[in-house]
């Protein structure tokens, strides 16, 4: 009972607040993870078809497929691999690609997540960074990404982080969204993270690229507030700290796991909705947004029978 009443004010706060709350800077982000054995089923059996993102009227803006690895490099020559550790030209995962086309055709942006905590993408690309960054290019191609994030859980270098993204920037243009998808700690420490060993103070200070918006290299942050690296996604703290540290607002995405089986650290989505309340309180049009991890378990911790009902989060940005 309770949640169909959160369903239908959501769609009550939809259709009264429209664009008239809509900011700028907020983006509202679900992560899309592999559905199991690279079908087009759901761990709980449901019919994993994003477009309900649209159809149900989420008010999701930008939604990050993860995620896209590099191959064995014992292999040649160098692929991109996707779900289910599947080539991403697999016909088992060709499914996703006329959704993903239709959520673009209704205006939301599609990215690719890149990296993760496999140890095969980062350190392949310190190995050789013109053998295994020529795939993954052609991969954003190919699928007609809008953008990438970099998800940098294994060993990397700020330099060679700034290096991958002015590439980017320099082969898929000014335009194309580069994120990154530091957990918390990251962001609010100073130094080189423990985890991905960037530093992201000096990366956001010094990743400068003058035809980019504000003259950053990366678009925003997609910051993880679970899974250990800040378990605080219960209050405004911890984003607080983020902001404490350096970073404008309107460049840290609030991220929460949606449901308990993503990461530690999970909450419901009442206490989820009074946490991003109060940060859109405290930061107006300048809040950055907030993303749930990850689209096939959403709202299946809060009883919800289907993943696009846990857009309440998304009610009030
Ligand atoms: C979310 O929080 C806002 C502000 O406190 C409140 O008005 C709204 O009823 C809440 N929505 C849900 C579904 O809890
Ligand atoms: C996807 O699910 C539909 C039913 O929901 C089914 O008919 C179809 O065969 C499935 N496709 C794959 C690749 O598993
Ligand atoms: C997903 O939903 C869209 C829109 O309703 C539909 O066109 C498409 O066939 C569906 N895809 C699958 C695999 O169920
Ligand atoms: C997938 O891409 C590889 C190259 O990375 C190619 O060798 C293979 O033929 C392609 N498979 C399909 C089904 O297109
Ligand atoms: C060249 C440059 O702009 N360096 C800056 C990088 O960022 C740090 C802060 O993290 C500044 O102290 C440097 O001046």
């Amino acid at each position: 009972m309770v949640y169909s009443y959160w369903s239908l004010f959501c769609a009550l706060a939809f259709a009264s607040y429209s664009s008239a709350s809509a900011t700028t800077s907020t983006r509202n982000i679900i992560w899309v993870d592999g559905p199991d054995q690279g079908t087009n089923q759901t761990d709980s059996g449901t019919p994993d078809n994003i477009t309900q993102l649209v159809t149900e009227n989420t008010r999701v803006t930008h939604v990050i497929l993860s995620s896209a690895h590099l191959n064995n490099p014992t292999d040649a020559p160098p692929y991109v691999n996707f779900w289910s550790d599947l080539p991403i030209n697999s016909s088992k995962t060709a499914f996703i690609w006329p959704q993903v086309k239709q959520l673009q055709q209704n205006g939301v942006k599609v990215l690719l997540s890149f990296g993760g905590a496999d140890d095969g993408s980062w350190g392949h690309l310190l190995d050789n960074f013109a053998k295994f960054y020529a795939p993954l290019l052609q991969a954003l191609k190919d699928y007609e990404f809008d953008g990438i994030d970099l998800d940098i859980e294994t060993d990397y270098t700020t330099a060679g982080a700034l290096q991958l993204l002015e590439k980017l920037n320099d082969d898929m243009g000014s335009d194309f969204i580069l994120t990154m998808s530091p957990v918390q700690d990251c962001l609010s420490e100073s130094g080189d993270c423990s985890f991905g060993s960037i530093n992201y103070q000096y990366l956001d200070n010094n990743g400068s690229y003058p035809d980019r918006a504000n003259s950053k290299l990366v678009s925003w942050y997609n910051g993880q507030f679970y899974a250990g690296g800040g378990d605080g996604a219960n209050s405004p703290s911890e984003y607080e700290t983020v902001v404490d540290a350096g970073f404008d607002a309107s460049r840290v995405v609030f991220g929460v796991a949606d449901c308990s089986v993503d990461g530690s650290g999970w909450y419901p989505l009442s206490t989820y909705n009074s946490t991003v309340t109060q940060l859109r309180e405290k930061y107006g049009s300048d809040f950055g947004g907030a993303f749930g991890w990850d689209w096939n378990n959403a709202g299946s911790c809060d009883g919800l029978a289907h993943p696009w009902q846990w857009r309440v989060l998304f009610c009030n940005l």
